[in-house]
């Protein structure tokens, strides 16, 4: 518990007077939510192309690459109003493969994979912010979403 303490705590000194989560935040249930990430006729995309999150609930991001080539989920200003429990990436079994705790902002999926994202969000947005496919030229190829955390 001590990461997550430390984290609220800087957090709380530098985005002194927004709205914060309250509540034990390792103890909530998981919500998924699956990000599908891809091309068509049309460009690329991130699908939905939009994103409700609430402060202090669990999410599993299930970061769905259905591509033949590797895409890559930024969550840019949404990153810094989040903290990320784990990171997880299984094998063709299912077997995990690797787990991965911190800070993250960006995650990058191969080809066909799957990657799963644990987040909670601790403070809300203002406004809807972007989150994208930092890989270059896939923003302009439509690789966004909003996402909004209330
Ligand atoms: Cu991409």
């Amino acid at each position: 518990m001590k990461p997550l303490t430390t984290s609220l705590a800087v957090l709380v000194v530098s985005l002194a007077g927004s709205a914060f989560a309250e509540g034990d935040l390792s103890r909530a249930n998981v919500m998924d939510v699956v990000i599908e990430m891809g091309s068509n006729d049309d460009g690329m995309y991130l699908k939905p192309d939009h994103y409700e999150f609430v402060t202090g609930q669990a999410y599993k991001l299930i970061l769905t690459n259905v591509d033949e080539i590797k895409h890559e989920l930024a969550l840019n200003e949404m990153g810094e109003r989040i903290f990320t429990r784990k990171v997880e990436i299984a094998d063709e079994n299912g077997d995990l493969f690797a787990e991965i705790k911190g800070s993250i902002r960006e995650v990058e999926v191969g080809a066909g994979k799957t990657v799963e994202w644990f987040i909670v969000p601790i403070q809300t947005t203002d406004e809807p912010v972007e989150i994208t496919c930092e890989i270059p030229g896939h923003l302009e190829a439509g690789m966004r979403a909003s996402a909004m955390i209330n």
